[in-house]
């Protein structure tokens, strides 16, 4: 089909108005890959107008403009939306999510402070947060990497413990009952074992991951968008894992010193009993949680955290 030819089949189909739907699996820019809803393979999309207000993981109505393309008309509505945040901006990042697992490895030696960020992410966004410890094989290193995640367990979080490369079958059956059913985005320090994870839980991952990067035209930018990969239906159908390179630190510069405090578990108890209704919990006379750090029923260190994120949003360019 021609240039023109193509354009007029599209703009004879957009006419009929024909509601096709899909979920938005990849995002490049202003370029969108959707797969629709009747299993057909993904299409390239974009949104009509010029301000792009996509996210991975979005519901979509869309009109095929060819075999192979189509025009976003509609975004359907959202259980939630999480936001790539600087000092500076904000980006639509991914929506409709239910939980955000966080991939943690005995080796390299992960960061606390990434992962006490992630769990505020996950808390102040409503996404049940799951952390996985990988790696267990790995014995040396195990017993301090369970000692560093012995607050978290205390706190009430999930640990998962598994070994993807050494039992991927046992990490397989742990994963998919905590993943199967639900819309995960994953988060990791490179290192820790999050494609090996992809590749477990997803087998056509790789070739998933290529189909997009063609249909976007971007090859050359594989590991640089955010995709969403469908999970095999297991026990319980439907889910799927979203995963975007790089760890991402995303939504906290938005948040405001109200979301924070309540992101932290082992304060919410305390806010009520503070001598200040307004306390920010930072050198206020009275303030409970400032007591609870000194008689060591909250980690300093995660009071430190609190601190330095309340000083972060400060920053903020508005
Ligand atoms: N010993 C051990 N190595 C693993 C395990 N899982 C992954 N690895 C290795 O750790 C390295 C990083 O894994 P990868 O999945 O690429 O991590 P990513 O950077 O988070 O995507 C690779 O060399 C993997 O083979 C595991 O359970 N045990
Ligand atoms: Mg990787
Ligand atoms: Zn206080």
């Amino acid at each position: 089909m021609n240039r023109r030819a193509t354009k007029a089949a599209g703009a004879a189909q957009a006419g009929t108005g024909a509601a096709l739907h899909g979920v938005v699996i990849a995002a490049h820019g202003r370029h969108y890959l959707v797969a629709p809803d009747d299993g057909g393979a993904p299409l390239q999309c974009f949104p009509r107008g010029k301000k792009s207000e996509v996210a991975v993981g979005d519901r979509v109505e869309y009109q095929a403009t060819s075999a192979d393309q189509g025009v976003i008309v509609a975004i359907g509505e959202r259980r939630n939306l999480l936001y790539r945040s600087d000092q500076f901006k904000s980006k639509l990042f991914a929506a409709n999510l239910d939980q955000l697992l966080i991939v943690l490895a005995t080796e390299p030696h992960f960061s606390e402070d990434l992962l006490g960020r992630a769990l505020v992410a996950a808390e102040a966004n409503e996404l049940k947060p799951l952390i996985l410890l990988n790696k267990i094989d790995l014995e040396a290193a195990l017993p301090l990497a369970r000692q560093r995640l012995e607050r978290y367990r205390a706190l009430g979080y999930t640990v998962l413990e598994v070994s993807e490369k050494k039992h991927p079958e046992e990490a397989h059956a742990i994963l998919s009952k905590h993943l199967h059913g639900h819309q995960t985005i994953l988060l990791g320090q490179s290192g820790m074992g999050k494609s090996t994870l992809v590749n477990l839980l997803i087998p056509d991952a790789e070739a998933a991951t290529r189909e997009i990067s063609t249909a976007l035209n971007s090859g050359r930018h594989t590991t640089t968008f955010t995709r969403l990969y469908k999970l095999p239906d297991g026990e319980h159908p439907g889910g799927a894992l979203i995963d975007s390179p790089g760890f991402q630190e995303f939504g906290l510069y938005h948040l405001t010193e109200g979301t924070l405090e309540r992101a932290f578990p082992e304060f919410r108890p305390l806010l009520a009993h503070c001598r200040f209704y307004n306390c920010h919990h930072l050198h206020e006379p009275g303030c409970a949680v400032l007591e609870a750090v000194e008689d060591g029923r909250v980690a300093p260190e995660r009071h430190a955290l609190y601190a330095q994120l309340v000083h972060e949003i400060s920053q903020i360019v508005r």
